[in-house]
């Protein structure tokens, strides 16, 4: 038998990106991000597998070391990419469980593209895991995973994570093949969500499709235990901190703040160019702001990164024509030479740029729609360590939950973010502190290796038991 390994991770994405040298040579570096980052030890630790795609379409290179753990790419063909990523994953599932913002399609040719590629994943992570090993899969792209993997494997322990939400009952039931789904998942001993409430509506439909009979957090299925509980995620508070309080880092906060113009209030947008992020209802409230003079182009500038996402899919190509579309009218009607009310950066950061802008900016106004958790709120209330700043939150991020000290806002009402943004723009130093100290603490004591570890210690103490 080939190599096996005891910890096997399962996510559409390698933890790696491919890096072509000025020379043309090729190599892999480590993706940036917090999952990555708080898994990447306990991989190596345990002499673990990460199972994924590359990111790129056609034949899959060989699994080959890196950082200390086994890499098993994937392959995906241009068709699979097309109906499984961008169909299934992107165009149905994700705005079906983002409470249908946009409207999900669906098509049955992608339907089976996503079972092929589940497939594929679960019979990469039985060729790898050891016997009575733990095999964690993420997320809404491999959902059928956890069962086909028991079928192939019952010995393993096996836990799930959906990084977003998780609909109401009524919204699931309208998903073609849903009850096959709901079986994907239970074929795990664990399965996490972000909130208690996605924990509650996959329990009800266990009983409302398959006549199970949940109980507080688990439900009895084919003789086993599955528990469904929440496990809010969370960042690598070190690395905020870390780069936070670097001088570089700093010096290039104020130098941004400085060529912002010195005196204007700077609220500041991070989000991946997604019609679930509500990027669109935050310009529609600054530019009625600008409007209606309750803030002038010579006293606020709005700064919003857009990080390029899912570009193929047509959803997403509209998104970005209507935003960039407002982004011109607003600068247009109340921009001067030389000063524009709104910076729009559609492209991606590295951290260090990333954190600077947190540290420069007065509001960080986050609204989306729906979000599972929402990253860039946690990072930006750790990269605080001076107690200044404003966090303007819609309340359907999940992180609304732990973050009660924000500014919430309902990010459908604009009259209501528009109230809300003001009001931050006029919090004093001492209101900041007493908002933003709260949930750097809350932040700070439940950090992503702590998220984790809560996972991991639940699955070991949950469904099958390891053979002797
Ligand atoms: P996302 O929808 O991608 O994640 P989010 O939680 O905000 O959203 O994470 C984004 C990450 O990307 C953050 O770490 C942020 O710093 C980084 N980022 C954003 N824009 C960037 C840019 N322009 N350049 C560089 N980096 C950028 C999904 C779910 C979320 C859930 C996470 C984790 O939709 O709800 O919080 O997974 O489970």
């Amino acid at each position: 038998m080939s190599e096996s390994y005891e910890f096997v991770v399962v996510a559409n994405r390698l933890p790696v990106d491919e890096v072509v040298a000025d020379d043309g040579g090729r190599t892999w570096a480590r993706s940036p991000g917090g999952l990555v980052s708080a898994l990447q030890p306990i991989v190596r630790r345990q002499g673990g597998a990460w199972v994924g795609w590359t990111g790129q379409p056609g034949e899959a290179p060989e699994p080959f070391d890196a950082d200390g753990m086994h890499l098993h790419p994937v392959a995906l063909s241009a068709q699979d990419v097309e109906r499984y990523y961008e169909g299934q994953s992107n165009s149905t599932i994700w705005p079906l469980f983002h409470d249908a913002v946009e409207q999900p399609a669906h098509r049955r040719p992608w339907r089976h593209a996503y079972d092929a590629v589940n497939r594929r994943f679960a019979e990469a992570a039985a060729q790898l895991a050891a016997p009575g090993g733990t095999v964690w899969v993420h997320d809404y792209q491999l959902m059928l995973v956890p069962a086909m993997l028991r079928d192939l494997r019952p010995d393993l322990q096996i836990g799930f994570f959906l990084h977003i939400p998780f609909p109401p009952v009524e919204l699931f039931m309208q998903l073609p093949r849903r009850a096959e789904l709901l079986r994907g998942l239970l074929g795990a001993d664990l399965v996490g969500f972000q909130r208690p409430l996605a924990a509650q509506n996959f329990l009800q439909l266990t009983a409302r499709l398959l006549g199970l009979e949940p109980q507080d957090e688990h439900v009895e299925h084919e003789g086993r235990t599955v528990v469904a509980r929440a496990f809010p995620i969370s960042i690598d508070v070190g690395e905020v901190e870390e780069l936070a309080t670097d001088p570089e880092v700093q010096a290039e906060a104020r130098r941004m703040r400085a060529e912002l113009g010195g005196d204007r209030r700077l609220l500041l947008g991070v989000d991946r160019l997604d019609y679930t992020k509500g990027i669109e209802q935050r310009l529609e409230a600054y530019g009625e702001l600008l409007a209606d003079g309750t803030v002038s182009n010579d006293d606020v500038v709005l700064v919003q990164v857009a990080t390029p996402s899912r570009m193929r899919v047509q959803e997403y190509q509209e998104l970005r024509a209507r935003v960039e579309r407002e982004v011109g009218r607003i600068n247009g009607e109340f921009g001067a030479v030389g000063q524009a009310p709104v910076h729009y950066l559609f492209q991606s950061m590295n951290r260090a740029e990333l954190v600077a802008l947190y540290l420069a900016a007065d509001v960080m106004v986050i609204t989306p729609l729906r979000d599972g958790m929402n990253l860039v709120a946690k990072e930006y209330v750790v990269a605080r360590g001076d107690d200044r700043g404003a966090l303007v939150l819609s309340e359907f991020a999940g992180a609304a939950a732990e973050l009660e000290t924000a500014f919430l806002v309902n990010p459908h009402d604009v009259e209501d973010l528009k109230r809300v943004i003001t009001e931050a723009l006029h919090a004093d130093d001492g209101e900041q502190a007493g908002r933003m100290r709260p949930m750097r603490t809350q932040v700070q004591q439940n950090d992503i290796d702590k998220w984790a570890r809560d996972f991991l210690e639940t699955l070991d103490s949950t469904g099958s038991t390891k053979p002797d």
